[in-house]
């Protein structure tokens, strides 16, 4: 039996709900927008939902041009007995939030949460990219993807990947190789020249006034109000410094400190280190190479730059072991 096959069968409803973790990227929404032509194909009705803003250029431009449709979750009316199934994330995360609805199954490639029980789930620590495992569901069932949908899930590998140089598995170069034939490349094209707004400069200005490297390490800020996924940005461009092997960028936002870690040391685990310099603080997550954190309830932006101090400072005293 196929996981496809296996995650219809634990599902009672004709129309679920496909969750993406909040302020979703390009590989949550290609692994959303894959797994609705894939449960459709076996006739479900499916919403994609998420919480939070899509605010960023070139994921504005992949949901244009590729058709994804998808609804912020004040936009969707959920009852306790719908089904969700979460793709990119999973229960109990930070950035999950608890919408309304049974949870049941969850297919992703985040460090595994214990303790979270689901019907059906499917979860590869190892695998770069959601949208990889989608792309197999294609395959192992006979499913055809469609031109957008091959493009969407190569666009996700690439971008979780940062082009296939970050977290590779042999499932993301099976399925990169496999999709690459059949995805728009002028699509893809435009898309990479499609990163930032000039407003998005602003942050970069920031984080460069403001950074200081130590042994390795870059801490920067990149002022308030930054969105995930600019603080994302600024971390992996301050990890193309040659002086810099681990980032650390920080917004005050939404009433707390966003913590965005990249590492490209294999001794340093990003993930590990931002639930460490976290502890008593607040929670973060993600993979041994990018991750991302918050402290909530954090009243103004001087509270939140003591906070990014003593975040700062047991990363440094991470190193220093
Ligand atoms: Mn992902």
């Amino acid at each position: 039996m196929t996981k496809l096959n296996e995650l219809l069968a634990c599902l009672n409803n004709g129309h679920v709900i496909v969750q993406t973790h909040n302020y979703p990227d390009q590989d949550a929404l290609a692994s959303a927008m894959g797994l609705k032509v894939l449960l459709e194909a076996k006739g479900k009705k499916v919403t994609i939902g998420y919480e939070g803003i899509i605010d960023k250029e070139n994921t504005l431009k992949m949901m244009e041009l590729l058709g994804i449709e998808c609804y912020e979750s004040s936009q969707l009316t959920l009852a306790p007995e719908d089904e969700i199934i979460i793709v990119d994330g999973q229960k109990g995360n930070i950035n999950m939030t608890d919408l309304v609805g049974d949870e049941v199954a969850c297919i992703d490639h985040h460090k595994i949460r214990r303790g979270e029980k689901y019907k059906f789930s499917d979860i590869r620590e190892n695998v770069g990219a959601c949208a990889s495992i989608i792309g197999s569901y294609f395959f192992e069932n006979g499913i055809k993807p469609s031109r957008q949908v091959a493009t969407a899930l190569l666009y996700g590998i690439r971008m979780d990947t940062h082009n296939m140089t970050r977290g590779v598995s042999k499932l993301d170069l099976a399925m990169f190789s496999r999709l690459f034939p059949m995805a728009d490349h002028g699509h893809i094209k435009l898309l990479e020249n499609f990163c930032l707004k000039l407003s998005d400069l602003e942050a970069y200005r920031t984080a460069i006034d403001t950074l200081h490297v130590v042994e390795g390490v870059g801490v920067a800020a990149v002022g308030a109000g930054c969105s995930e996924a600019l603080i994302a940005s600024v971390s992996d461009f301050l990890l193309t410094l040659s002086s810099v092997q681990v980032t650390l960028v920080y917004s005050y936002r939404a009433g707390g400190v966003k913590f965005s870690v990249r590492s490209e040391v294999e001794c340093y685990d990003a993930s590990d280190m931002i639930v460490e310099a976290l502890k008593g603080l607040g929670d973060g997550g993600g993979h041994a190479d990018m991750a991302a954190g918050f402290i909530p309830n954090v009243p103004d932006e001087q509270m939140a730059r003591d906070y990014a101090a003593v975040v700062e400072g047991r990363f440094l005293e991470r190193v220093h072991r």
